[in-house]
């Protein structure tokens, strides 16, 4: 025990002692022993506490490079009773809403989501001051006719509340669409990495997950021709890491300097504020002919990438190189890749433009069903891992992020799984109020020198700020983490954490140290070698002479795609130029284009009426060294069909009066049965005679659910039911849609007349009877098997074997 707590003192000086331990503003020259009086008690112990830290141990230990390397534990001490190191003697008072004192290391700011939950069930109406609401219909007023009073402090609560419900929007990825899961470790990857949610095979730590769009406004279309942000905050038990990617491993730039303009010139022009969440405008192609380290992300953002089908059917990249770092401090480097179980698998513009028109929320929207239907997305995280010696080797820099390590070179290899199972309660609290930043990282991961990644470490949190109206946004609960939070950040706007004690600073002895540093064992360490950073480099504004390679990469996508994603791409160019009105832009982008791929360049020039060619533009590096790959198959949507399930493909079955029932049920329970949601599309909604006697419900109608929002099609028999939805031109839409987007259309006997009234050409007829376009007919009969063929056409998503261009239907 203390010597100053441990001998009683004489009764004459224990009133002293009393007296002077009730004072909070001077204090005698010498404490004297202990009474049992619980303040001097406190004051005898707090000069114990401060008594034990003489000096500061931990001094030393601050300099020099190796210290630097592996931070010691902070000195401290063990108060002898909570009183010491308390705010107040009088938080043994308790009373229902102050509790009474805090558990030991406790911050309740971080427990589950529950303790913010609210449930209204059989609860009446009330102010936000708990007082309940009589009357929630009228204002008060004076006299029935009579003017509204100011002193209506219930409707001007309400309104007042209302009138502040916005927040600012991203300005970025002001777009997206969020999600509650887990992500599970396969195996420990100790060997590379003392992150937390890989140290053991079966680890769960929860996620939340969020997609978006780039340029669009926070209300703008989902399948607009954009990159689509993957960012996903890991709730660790060593705190959060978030890593904030998109779809694609690439970036249009090298340099944070340059995300300001890129940002500029693609979002809607300022003078008049047009496109919306488009980039086939002429400020974005005059500044990415002018900054040809795009081209590579112009080739991904020209693919069927930017036109995903669903959240849960695209790819994730970390994009930048990072560090993993073990529990030795050796480290290696690492990218990140999400791939969905699902396969990826895109739309086709038409379609997407089509879209946008009915349904503006459709990837928040599939996002929602799947999960709420339980055909919930997951995703497979894998890791590409290097060492720096390896890196050095490379053709290319791996600091510089329009360039990927081709698969080819460096092999993935897959470490775990994510899965979406639970849609948030509140899109507002939880979506719009996540915030993702670069700078969340967790031991066992560090940053590798990327200049795009350095200026991403400062912006996310510094827009939260602003965009969350303050430094204290970790404590908004979806981002509060469910590691422990101790330190001594105090104040600012909306503090939610009530701190005990009177100590926010450290080095302290008034808390006994606490909280302390936690040294190199614990906590983050920055990983001390940097690569291409050495002494004899001064202060400099450039970047490395490999970056200058802007087109090798460029070709290497292009040429890695199918035959048909190619010429989609050269479409996308096409289209997005074609929208361009000075043709000089045009130009300049052709000769971008020749540095990458002529095949491509000569394509799209030819589309856009040009008859000369530009000269190619003039190559910041002449001679490139030799890429390691010149193919990688890895990169075309096709190398990833996916598990073949049906779950979350959405199949229309259109339906009429008069239809043949029975066939068409027996098709819609077999789709159902795996998966799919199959809707009975009638011409209106409602119940529908069919010809053999029974009522189909249709849920759905040719009006207020267009083709081109499903995957695939069933055409109905009965010969009454195909005269009636012959008679609606929605349906000769409804088909042609689904034929010009390569869908599956599984055609029930009658409605074949259906197909050759909507136009299908007869020559394509011939080879889709022999079922190598994904259409199949059917007799009535034998609906049951063709099922199966059709299911089988849904599982390979599209049939492109019948795409023309221009399209002939
Ligand atoms: Fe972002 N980015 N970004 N970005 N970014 C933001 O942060 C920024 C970049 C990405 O769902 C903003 O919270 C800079 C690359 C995603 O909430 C902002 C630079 C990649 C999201 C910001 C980049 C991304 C953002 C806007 C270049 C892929 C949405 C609001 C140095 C690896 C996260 C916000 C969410 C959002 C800055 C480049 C992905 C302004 C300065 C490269 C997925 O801070």
């Amino acid at each position: 025990m203390p010597e100053s707590t441990k001998t009683p003192a004489k009764p004459g000086k224990r009133a002293a002692a009393r007296s002077a331990a009730r004072n909070t503003d001077s204090g005698p020259s010498r404490i004297s022993p202990a009474s049992g009086d619980i303040h001097s008690r406190k004051m005898a112990q707090v000069q114990d506490l401060v008594a034990a830290m003489p000096h500061n141990a931990s001094k030393a230990a601050e300099h020099g490079f190796a210290q630097g390397t592996a931070p010691v534990p902070g000195q401290h001490t063990e108060p002898a009773s909570r009183a010491a190191t308390g705010s107040t003697l009088s938080e043994e008072n308790p009373s229902a809403k102050t509790g009474s004192v805090a558990a030991e290391g406790v911050n309740a700011t971080i427990d589950t989501l529950d303790r913010v939950r609210v449930d209204s069930a059989g609860r009446v109406l009330t102010t936000n001051q708990g007082v309940a609401v009589a009357d929630n219909q009228n204002s008060l007023k004076d006299g029935l006719r009579g003017p509204a009073l100011l002193e209506d402090f219930i409707l001007r609560e309400k309104i007042t509340h209302f009138d502040h419900e916005r927040i600012p929007e991203r300005i970025v990825h002001a777009r997206g669409s969020g999600a509650h899961g887990f992500f599970e470790c396969y195996e420990p990857l100790t060997d590379i990495t003392r992150a937390a949610p890989f140290q053991a095979a079966g680890k769960l730590t929860p996620v939340f997950v969020r997609f978006s769009t780039v340029q669009g406004e926070r209300g703008s279309k989902d399948t607009a021709r954009d990159v689509r942000g993957f960012a996903v905050k890991f709730y660790t038990d060593e705190g959060n890491w978030d890593l904030v990617g998109n779809n694609m491993p690439v970036f249009f730039i090298q340099d944070a300097m340059k995300f300001p303009d890129l940002v500029h010139a693609v979002k809607p022009e300022p003078h008049h504020q047009m496109p919306q969440a488009a980039s086939a405008h002429d400020t974005f192609w005059d500044f990415v002919s002018l900054m040809p380290e795009s081209t590579h992300m112009l080739m991904w953002v020209m693919s069927d990438r930017a036109i995903p089908r669903s959240y849960a059917t695209m790819q994730g990249f970390g994009v930048h190189t990072f560090r993993m770092v073990n529990a030795e401090g050796a480290s290696v480097f690492v990218k990140f890749h999400w791939t969905p179980k699902a396969g990826t698998h895109s739309l086709v513009w038409d379609e997407a433009v089509k879209i946008s028109g009915a349904d503006p929320d459709y990837h928040r929207r599939d996002l929602w069903e799947r999960i709420e239907s339980g055909a919930v997305p997951e995703y497979e995280l894998g890791l590409q891992v290097f060492t720096e010696e390896q890196a050095e080797q490379f053709s290319f820099d791996i600091l510089d992020a329009t360039k990927i390590v081709p698969e080819e070179l460096v092999p993935v290899r897959p470490v775990g799984r994510m899965v979406l199972n639970r849609n948030p309660d509140n899109f507002f609290a939880e979506t719009e109020q996540v915030a993702f930043c670069t700078a969340h990282i967790v031991p066992g991961l560090d940053f590798s020198n990327d200049p795009l990644l350095a200026g991403r470490i400062h912006s996310y949190v510094d827009t939260q700020i602003s965009r969350l109206g303050g430094p204290n946004f970790h404590e908004i609960p979806i981002n509060a983490p469910i590691a422990p939070v101790h330190n001594n950040q105090r104040d600012g706007l909306h503090r939610q954490a009530i701190h005990r004690g009177r100590v926010s600073y450290e080095p302290n002895s008034l808390a006994g140290g606490c909280p302390f540093q936690a040294g190199a064992a614990q906590g983050f360490v920055s990983v001390p070698a940097r690569l291409q950073a050495r002494d004899e480099q001064g202060k400099v504004r450039a970047k490395p002479e490999k970056f200058a390679d802007h087109y090798t990469q460029a070709r290497l996508f292009f040429d890695s795609q199918s035959p048909v994603e190619q010429d989609h791409i050269a479409n996308a160019f096409r289209f997005e130029l074609s929208k361009v009105t000075v043709p000089a832009i045009r130009e300049r982008t052709i000769a971008m284009l020749l540095n990458a791929s002529e095949p491509l360049a000569r394509k799209v020039a030819a589309g856009l009426g040009m008859d000369t060619l530009p000269q190619p533009l003039p190559l910041a590096l002449a001679d490139p060294a030799a890429p390691e790959v010149s193919r990688s198959p890895a990169l075309s949507l096709l190398a990833r069909p996916g598990d073949g399930s049906l779950k979350g493909r959405k199949i229309a079955l259109l339906a009429a009066p008069g239809v043949h029932g029975a066939s068409l049920s027996a098709v819609q329970t077999a789709l159902v049965e795996q998966g799919a949601v199959a809707r009975l599309v009638g011409t209106r909604i409602g119940p529908l005679p069919t010809s053999d006697g029974d009522t189909l419900d249709a849920d759905a109608s040719l009006e207020n659910e267009p083709g081109f929002l499903f995957d695939a099609l069933v055409l109905p028999d009965g010969a009454e039911g195909v005269a009636a939805l012959a008679q609606d031109g929605h349906t000769m839409e409804f088909i042609r849609d689904q034929y010009r987007h390569c869908k599956p259309i599984l055609v029930l006997g009658a409605s074949s007349s259906l197909m050759l009234q909507a136009g299908l050409p007869a020559s394509l007829q011939k080879s889709h009877a022999q079922g190598r376009t994904g259409i199949i007919f059917s007799a009535a009969d034998t609906a049951a098997t063709a099922v199966d063929a059709f299911s089988d056409a849904v599982a390979h998503h599209r049939h492109f074997g019948r795409e023309t261009d221009p399209p002939q239907l």
